[in-house]
């Protein structure tokens, strides 16, 4: 029987920065000083705010915390969006969404159980999603929103390595390469899904290429290199709004903490592990390509970092006065019209609350 290849793939590794600061000045984007150095403040200040959460979670002031350690070029996927363009975040993405304008305090807010901080006060920022791989559909349910009314912005949806052996991702995928929607699909693998390795997770070599199954292209980024997550990003999103279709792109990174403030990590990976990736670490490698450029100096940072850290105090203040839920909102936005048990279960929480008054008033 005569055979023919149906079929050829290509998934590239892309690059800017080596671990040592060293750029390829052919791939080089054209930022000014100011915007390098406002590149290197978002990721000082993404890890002096994680710092800070991961300490109030261990002071009981904060609910369970997932640190952004190790992930903070992150930053650079938000500063390359537009104004009118969407992200769709998941629960690992502080830096993303700070970047795009939100409140240190509203991030607080959250954390601390009150979803009137995901009132984000950055452009169209949805609420953080928790269960994993959720929000991939309601990107690409945006996306095609977007195509319908002959919007010219594109759709950033954020997600972990773990999230896509959910079968949400292969719905959204499907669906945004079958209708060419404006989105960009944005994978931190940061090698670990809580406990569950890399190689666990696909038997595939690569994220990136399971874009090919889906008909639009996948490509790797090297996530400890902002200015590489920056062009990427820039470039999928540019494809996008121009109606060229949907983008996967696996950002390669690493979780450097625990999963979160309820983990322990060192009961399931190895300290060599971790102590290899930290010399590839995005602020350090940063750091070093913009003293080279003559552009950084330690009196710089330390002002820098000095400003950061009143700010963060300053927030924790304001964050006390975003309003807590009413406990009755567990029940009150379920149906629109509402069930004999759950307003038998509203009964019970409002009389928990008066008796909470009461208690109180003692
Ligand atoms: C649908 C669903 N199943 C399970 C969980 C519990 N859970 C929380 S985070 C997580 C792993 C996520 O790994 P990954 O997608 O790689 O993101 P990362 O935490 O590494 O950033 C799991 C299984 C959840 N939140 N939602
Ligand atoms: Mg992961």
């Amino acid at each position: 029987m005569p055979e023919k290849k149906v079929f050829v793939g290509d998934v590239r590794f892309f690059s800017v920065l080596d671990e040592s600061g060293a750029v390829d000045s052919k791939l080089e984007p054209a930022f000014s000083s100011d915007e390098l150095k406002k590149l290197f403040e978002w990721m000082i200040q993404i890890r002096a705010f994680d710092d800070k959460c991961v300490k109030l979670q261990r002071s009981g002031k904060l609910g369970t915390y997932l640190s952004v350690l190790g992930q903070e070029a992150q930053v650079a996927a938000a500063l390359a969006m537009e104004k009118n363009d969407w992200l769709v975040p998941y629960f690992r993405d502080n830096g993303l969404i700070l970047a795009r304008g939100a409140k240190f305090e509203e991030l607080l807010a959250v954390g601390g159980g009150s979803e009137w901080g995901s009132q984000f006060s950055g452009p169209n920022i949805l609420p953080v999603a928790i269960p994993v791989a959720t929000q991939l559909l309601h990107a690409v349910g945006i996306a095609w929103g977007m195509k319908i009314s002959k919007e010219k912005n594109a759709v950033l949806v954020s997600f972990g390595d773990g999230a896509t052996s959910e079968g949400d991702f292969h719905e959204a995928m499907n669906f945004a390469g079958v209708f060419q929607l404006p989105v960009v699909f944005f994978c931190q693998n940061n090698q670990w899904a809580i406990s569950v390795p890399r190689k666990n997770q696909t038997a595939s070599e690569t994220i990136a290429q399971k874009a090919l199954g889906y008909g639009f292209s996948g490509v790797q980024v090297d996530g400890n290199d902002p200015l590489a997550v920056f062009v990427a990003v820039s470039e999928a999103l540019k494809k996008a709004r121009q109606g060229k279709g949907p983008t996967l792109i696996e950002m390669i990174t690493y979780r450097m903490s625990d999963h979160s403030t309820a983990d322990d990590a060192s009961k399931y990976r190895s300290l060599q592990e971790t102590r290899a990736w930290e010399k590839k670490d995005p602020i350090d490698r940063f750091r070093k390509y913009l003293k080279a450029k003559k552009i950084w100096t330690q009196a710089w940072e330390d002002r820098v970092g000095q400003t950061i850290r009143t700010r963060i105090e300053e927030s924790m203040r304001k964050a006390e006065l975003i309003p807590n839920h009413p406990s009755t909102d567990i029940v009150d936005f379920v149906f629109l019209e509402s069930t004999m048990e759950l307003l038998r279960q509203r009964e019970f929480l409002e009389e928990a609350g008066r008796r909470e008054k009461r208690d109180d008033a003692k």
